[in-house]
């Protein structure tokens, strides 16, 4: 499920009286994370998760996963053609990796950005792979790359009852109230 209902329905309406639009309306999505095996191996979990939380997003799913070469190949399947196909299973199957659901507006787009550009020379300080990485094979983290992509993968990573849907007390301080 990549796309959710907004938590908190709008009240007014999103056109002023000049028919202009008054705003966007935020769209809560869930999307797929994994911390891959490097990012595990390096003793970093704690602090990517800081990161997520500290942005606020919410945590709907965590899990640590020995993945097995078919689970990989089936995340992955999009790449089977590509040359390093082989490697990233490889790398991906290499230790264990930890799996996240993560909720908030626009979560999929915030994730990608967080998280930084696929290449890590490309990517802006600041991110998670432009701190923490160098490599591409090494990238230490993954993030669904649209709704999509998203529901297919958190389908893939987790059961349905893997999933918790719950209130947080701040979060009347992170979603703002519809306009
Ligand atoms: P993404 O993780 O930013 O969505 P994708 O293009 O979907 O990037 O590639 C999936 C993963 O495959 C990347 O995160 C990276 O680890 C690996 N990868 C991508 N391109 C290369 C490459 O040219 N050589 C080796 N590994 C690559
Ligand atoms: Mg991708």
């Amino acid at each position: 499920m990549g796309l959710l209902p907004l938590r908190r329905p709008t009240t007014k309406p999103l056109r002023g009286a000049n028919n202009e639009r008054k705003v966007t309306p935020a769209v809560t999505e869930r999307t797929l994370v994994l911390i891959k095996p490097d990012g595990v191996q390096r003793l970093l979990v704690g602090r990517i998760l800081a990161r997520y939380e500290e942005r606020g997003l919410k945590l709907v799913g965590l899990k640590l996963v020995q993945v097995d070469r078919d689970l990989a190949e089936r995340h992955y399947a999009v790449h089977r053609e590509k040359p390093f196909f082989n490697s990233l299973v490889d790398f991906i199957t290499s230790g264990p990796l930890v799996a996240l659901a993560l909720e908030g507006p626009n979560a999929i787009a915030v994730l990608r950005a967080t998280n930084g550009a696929t290449r890590p020379w490309e990517a802006a300080p600041g991110t998670i792979r432009g701190d923490l990485a160098l490599e591409v094979a090494q990238n230490i983290v993954h993030a669904s790359d649209g709704l999509d992509t998203a529901a297919t993968e958190l389908a893939l990573w987790f059961k349905p009852g893997e999933l918790v849907s719950y209130e947080r007390e701040i979060d009347r301080w992170v979603v703002a109230p519809a306009d």
